[in-house]
């Protein structure tokens, strides 16, 4: 699936000519959406500065940002094992995948910063709890095989919803894309490995780590959003060539893998209705408690007032480097221009 879905993007197709320079407003608005009509025909590339329809832009700013703020509330609840991390080994490779997170968020707020809102206005919204993020960060990572089941079942569907999106039509998200999938793979390996040690070690760890599958089993397949019949984004998204496949389409293809690798782990899924449908060619699982997600949604899970009061404090206890860096950048700019002078 991933090498289909990383095919390279089409030759761009010719970009309006500046002679429209002198053109009224009505028909540059014309040509360009006859350019952009074009790029989404050609499955080619809009860049920043092309025209784009409104809905367009509001649309990728709305999916960017959110992805951003679950790169960075994200970093939470695998945070909060790194000083129990049960070696040095295990500690240095769990800060360095929670630090590739904040990696993440950073390439995504530059990718929607193209579209035109400022970082700042995109951490005022999250911050005062006015912006989404993924749901599964809502939920409490109770045991270190929660480590494991966080990098073998939410990276592992991040990158089963994200390595598509490597396509996207929005040039600045897909580049981002690409970086971020390579990582996502080498995070959901070092899950599936934790979760292998701990089902090869006593009963005791192997029972903890079934007990960590079971609990963000259905929390990761509810990561993929709502159903298609109650998804109002996923059409638009999909003719616009963002997203490439719809929510359902992408959790049935994760079940699939996660059966096969279930088996070599020695676990199972907490569902006794996955099964292979072979009329449909598609995976099925057993059903999610939709109720509960808009109870997430809505700001009601089981960690959301936790997540959004540390994301607070932690942006107040930046404050000072936030200052600092600002002055230091007058502070080069003046030299600049003294230099200049
Ligand atoms: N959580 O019409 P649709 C990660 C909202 S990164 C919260 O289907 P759309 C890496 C949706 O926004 C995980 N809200 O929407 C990592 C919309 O509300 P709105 C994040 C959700 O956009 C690993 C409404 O429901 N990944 O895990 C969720 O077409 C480990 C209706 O939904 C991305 O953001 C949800 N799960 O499809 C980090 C990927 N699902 O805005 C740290 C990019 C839906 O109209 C540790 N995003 N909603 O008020 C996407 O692919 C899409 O935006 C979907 C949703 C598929 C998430």
């Amino acid at each position: 699936m991933a090498a289909q879905n990383l095919q390279s993007v089409p030759d761009q197709p010719a970009a309006p000519q500046e002679a429209n320079a002198g053109q009224g407003q009505g028909q540059l608005e014309a040509d360009g959406q006859a350019y952009f009509d074009r790029v989404m025909a050609d499955d080619s590339r809009i860049e920043p500065k092309d025209w784009m329809p409104a809905a367009y832009r509001k649309t990728l700013l709305r999916q960017i940002s959110q992805h951003a703020h679950s790169e960075i509330i994200g970093m939470q609840p695998e945070a909060n094992w790194i000083s129990r991390a049960p070696s040095l080994k295990r500690k240095a490779i769990l800060m360095a995948k929670v630090q590739d997170e904040a990696g993440h968020g950073l390439y995504l707020y530059s990718a929607a910063e193209t579209l035109g809102q400022s970082r700042d206005q995109m951490m005022d919204d999250l911050i005062a709890g006015k912006a989404r993020y993924s749901s599964i960060f809502n939920y409490p990572a109770l045991t270190w095989a929660d480590m494991g089941a966080i990098g073998w079942l939410v990276d592992g569907a991040a990158i089963c919803n994200q390595v598509p999106l490597c396509r996207a039509s929005y040039g600045p998200y897909g580049r981002a894309m690409v970086r971020i999938c390579k990582e996502e793979s080498f995070h959901q390996r070092q899950g599936f490995e934790i979760l292998l040690e701990l089902s090869n070690g006593t009963p005791a760890q192997k029972q903890m780590a079934q007990d960590a599958v079971n609990r963000w089993y259905a929390p990761a397949l509810m990561m993929f959003g709502p159903p298609d019949d109650d998804s109002p984004n996923s059409k638009q998204s999909m003719a616009w060539n963002i997203k490439r496949f719809s929510n359902d389409e992408l959790r049935s293809r994760f079940v699939g893998m996660m059966v096969e690798q279930v088996r070599v782990l020695g676990l199972t899924l907490p569902d006794s209705e996955v099964r292979f449908n072979e009329d449909t060619r598609k995976w099925e699982h057993g059903p999610l408690d939709w109720n509960e997600f808009k109870e997430v949604l809505a700001g009601r899970g089981p960690c959301n007032s936790q997540r959004l009061e540390r994301r607070r404090q932690a942006h107040d206890d930046g404050a000072w480097v936030r200052e600092a860096a600002a002055s230091y950048a007058a502070k080069q700019v003046n030299k600049q221009k003294e230099y200049a002078a």
